[in-house]
């Protein structure tokens, strides 16, 4: 049996953020922060706080701007964490913003793959980030869209859509399901720190979603064929974020910014660039393939000197939007999402038979590896 991505779509949050708009934030908090603790500073018991600038976010990270559910938090030096989406209903029970995000990239993946809803039976929520644990997004989507079968969560970090694409095949050829839909949705400001200089610019919401059909059954005008998938994993700390159950538990000890994505970006790119180089490597390798084979590679987009080390590595050639596209700088860092954003933005034009990789890397760490051909 053979598996198609028959159809994706993105929902894009309505509101854009740029470098410029963060950093006069940040800088504001910054000065406040100074004067405040002025005498402390001075006795040398803190630190004063640097100022942030757009030109380093640009040259160290690729991101030029990014969108946000709410940006009013982001970007009020009093608050510094974002606030709740209009999408939030009053009450706990209304529709998640996570699954009102869903619904619309959903429809959008359907649409294309020529599914309905009620044909649909086995729907993933596989992202890095969940607005609540209980009761599971996923069957909330599920009720939302109306589809069918059974629905469930799953998490890894930039890689659940890669891994939540996978688990979905492993259902379908097991006969579990017929049709999935994997849906990943970074709803993720929230668990940004914006007082961290770091990380404050890093990270945007945006949902993907795909659908995943027997190719003998699609009738999808445009069908990719998973033909080869490989995962990998192994423990790191430099990319964490410590919210959950403990923190009802320790709350002295597990304090906000802990809570918050936290990361050692230049330990992340020299410890991880090697492991997902050598993946890619080997992948093509034991497919029998080359990477001159591969007509483009949809990377993980975090950062855009690490997608560039990574081309130069693997082709010899210096990346362009042909080859390997960047979306970050419109994105920003979008978690498990990036790779298939940047495959539903650029595979318009793929010819019948022509092969492309795509390539998930980040927290855990994680690594997902797909060749897939334009049927
Ligand atoms: N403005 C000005 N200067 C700054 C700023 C700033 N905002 N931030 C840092 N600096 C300064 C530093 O203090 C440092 O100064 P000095 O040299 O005097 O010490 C200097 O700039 C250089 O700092 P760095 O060495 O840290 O800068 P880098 O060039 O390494 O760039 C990056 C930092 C952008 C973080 C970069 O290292 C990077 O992106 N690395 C890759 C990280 C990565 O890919 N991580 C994976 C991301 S995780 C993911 O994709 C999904 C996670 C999902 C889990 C989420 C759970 C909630």
């Amino acid at each position: 049996t053979k598996i198609v991505i028959s159809g994706t779509g993105v929902y894009t949050p309505p509101n854009t953020i740029t470098n410029d708009e963060l950093v006069d934030s940040y800088n504001d908090y910054c000065n406040k922060f100074n004067a405040a603790n002025a005498d402390a500073i001075d006795r040398g018991e803190m630190t004063a706080k640097q100022h942030s600038s757009t030109a380093f976010i640009e040259k160290a990270s690729g991101v030029k701007q990014r969108y946000m559910m709410n940006k009013s938090g982001a970007t009020n030096p009093d608050v510094m964490a974002t606030e709740l989406s209009d999408l939030a209903g009053s009450d706990l029970s209304d529709p998640s913003v996570s699954s009102q995000m869903a619904v619309a990239a959903a429809k959008k993946a359907m649409d294309k793959a020529g599914v309905t809803p009620d044909e649909i039976d086995l729907l993933i929520f596989s992202s890095s980030i969940w607005e609540r644990f209980v009761p599971s997004i996923a069957v909330e989507i599920q009720r939302d869209l109306g589809t069918k079968g059974y629905a469930f969560d799953m998490a890894m970090g930039c890689s659940s859509a890669t891994f939540g694409m996978s688990t979905a095949m492993d259902s379908m050829l097991s006969g579990m399901a017929n049709k999935a839909l994997v849906i990943t949705c970074e709803y993720i400001t929230p668990a940004m720190n914006y007082t961290d200089r770091d990380s404050h610019f890093i990270f945007g919401d945006a949902c993907v979603a795909m659908v995943l059909e027997r190719e003998a059954e699609s009738k999808a005008p445009v069908q990719f064929r998973i033909k080869t998938r490989e995962l990998f994993t192994e423990l790191s700390y430099n990319i964490a974020a410590m919210f959950g159950s403990r923190v009802l538990m320790e709350p002295h000890k597990i304090m906000d910014e802990d809570q918050r994505f936290m990361q050692n970006g230049r330990t992340v790119f020299k410890e991880l660039l090697p492991l997902v180089i050598g993946m890619v490597q080997k992948h093509l390798d034991s497919n029998n393939y080359s990477v001159a084979d591969m007509r483009r590679m949809w990377l993980h987009q975090a950062n855009v000197n690490m997608n560039t080390f990574a081309v130069k590595k693997l082709t010899g050639t210096d990346q362009d939007q042909d080859t390997a596209p960047i979306i970050l700088d419109e994105y920003a860092n979008t978690a498990g999402a990036g790779c298939m954003i940047a495959f539903d933005k650029y595979h318009q034009d793929f010819k019948e038979g022509e092969l492309g990789l795509i390539c998930s890397f980040g927290a855990s760490y994680s690594i997902g590896c797909m060749i897939v051909e334009r049927v």
